[in-house]
């Protein structure tokens, strides 16, 4: 007879486990990152949510997708938060009063109807656009799916490129910590100083009813979190690279390799998405590889075996080994010897990969900065961990891609679907049942 698959009762249940999860988060047009601590829809988790709705529900993923479109403004951004009117604004701050994005950004083409916030996050959404249609082409295809999202996404694309290119090199800039993603990065610590921190009694953080102070950033950084964003705000969240809104207006501008590591898979998704609608894919894919060449050019450190991030405005690399700079490993057009040599950098002292640590680290094992429970400097966390696997098997990496994968998928299910866990033990912090968490497993259970 025919053999039927069956992969045993523990994996049907982390399965179940995992969907549960993205139930339990779901508010009938999107996916809350986690219920307490983060109430509203996320930029780049919808996008990573995505990708693992598709194997329950490739229609709820497209929905989750256009739901996050609909807040686009008029000049090609899409917001980091788009907030639910119906949750209390004291739940989660800063609040759409802080942001103001229909007056304040109203210059920049912020929508009307739908309150966001004013900056970004990193533009995984062609990748889960495109991944998202091969789930089910014919639902894709019946819906217009692709088609409706295509000019929304080469909008978006084009104001990272053209509005975000502050260096001058061709790659974008983020203008707040909040926009790459790692809010606490150490790689933050030295353009950060130069921001004179809001006082902290003009703004009160809602993410300390949730989370325990010691896993969460520290009082001084939201300080110049809300400076930061404030200013932009204030600037009506004009960007634009020299001249009168250049970057000299703004204190922090920074080209991160793994938010241009994004943009790029993401531009190599969005010429696959041009081919499936018709159009020609060529021009997408050599821009793909120029991009990837002058990541390489401006953000490789061949002395670290890793790329690092740098300082718009000093124009200095910033030597602090983040994870951010393992992230390009996803990149295909990457040379081979940048390939293996980030490959020999994860499996040494800093990150331990397949040796003392479990899941890669989010900063240098070894840092002065690190702190195995503070956030993004040192924990694990579960989406630059499915990215660096995908990275990994891309490169031919198949053996410490499968430990890699097997490593998520314990942890993430021992840990109850945290936000992020301790690197060595894996021992869960932040938000329990965290919705990245739970979609990124089941896409590597498919
Ligand atoms: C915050 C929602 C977001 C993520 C970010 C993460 C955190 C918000 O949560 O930022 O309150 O600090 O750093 O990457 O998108 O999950």
């Amino acid at each position: 007879g025919t053999a039927v698959y069956d992969p045993g009762p523990a994996v049907r249940s982390l399965h179940l486990r995992a969907a549960r999860v993205l139930h339990d988060n779901w508010t009938g047009t999107s996916t809350v990152p986690s219920r307490g601590l983060y109430p509203h829809q996320w930029s780049w988790d919808s996008a990573f949510i995505a990708i693992g709705l598709r194997h329950l529900s490739p229609l709820r993923a497209q929905v989750e997708l256009e739901t996050l479109l609909d807040a686009q403004w008029g000049d090609g951004r899409i917001p980091h938060i788009v907030f639910n009117p119906s949750v209390p604004l004291d739940a989660y701050f800063p609040s759409p009063d802080f942001w103001r994005s229909s007056t304040a950004g109203r210059a920049a083409g912020a929508p009307r109807t739908v309150q966001t916030s004013g900056i970004v996050q990193p533009p995984v959404h062609a990748l889960a656009a495109w991944l998202v249609h091969v789930a089910d082409p014919g639902l894709s295809r019946a819906r217009g799916f692709l088609s409706r999202l295509y000019p929304q996404l080469a909008a978006w694309h084009r104001y990272l490129l053209h509005r975000r290119d502050l260096g001058g090199g061709g790659l974008a800039s983020v203008v707040h910590p909040w926009e790459q993603g790692m809010d606490n990065a150490p790689a933050w610590d030295a353009p950060l100083s130069r921001v004179t921190p809001a006082p902290p009694r003009t703004f009160r953080r809602a993410d300390l009813d949730h989370g325990a102070a010691s896993d969460r950033p520290t009082d001084l950084d939201y300080g110049r979190y809300v400076a930061l964003a404030s200013d932009y705000r204030d600037r009506g969240y004009r960007d634009g690279p020299g001249g009168r809104h250049g970057a000299g207006e703004g204190r922090f501008a920074v080209e991160d390799p793994a938010f241009n590591a994004l943009l790029i898979a993401s531009e190599y998704a969005l010429a696959r998405i041009a081919r499936e609608l018709g159009a020609t894919a060529t021009a997408r894919r050599a821009r793909a590889e120029r991009l990837t060449a002058a990541l390489v050019e401006r953000l490789w450190e061949p002395a670290e075996g890793m790329f690092f991030c740098r300082d718009v405005l000093t124009g200095e690399l910033i030597p602090e080994r983040g994870v951010a700079g393992l992230v390009p490993l996803l990149l295909p057009a990457l040379p081979r010897d940048v390939a293996d040599s980030l490959v020999r950098t994860l499996r040494g002292p800093h990150f331990g990969l397949g040796g003392a640590t479990r899941l890669v680290p989010s900063y240098d094992l070894t840092g002065e900065a690190f702190d195995p429970h503070r956030y993004w400097r040192g924990p694990a966390w579960f989406n630059t961990n499915w990215m660096l696997e995908r990275g990994l098997r891309l490169h031919g990496e198949q053996a410490l891609a499968d430990g890699l994968r097997s490593a998520l998928l314990d942890t993430a299910g021992a840990s109850g679907f945290a936000e992020y866990v301790t690197p060595y033990s894996g021992e869960a912090c932040g938000a329990p049942g965290f919705s990245w968490t739970a979609a990124l497993t089941l896409d590597l259970l498919h």
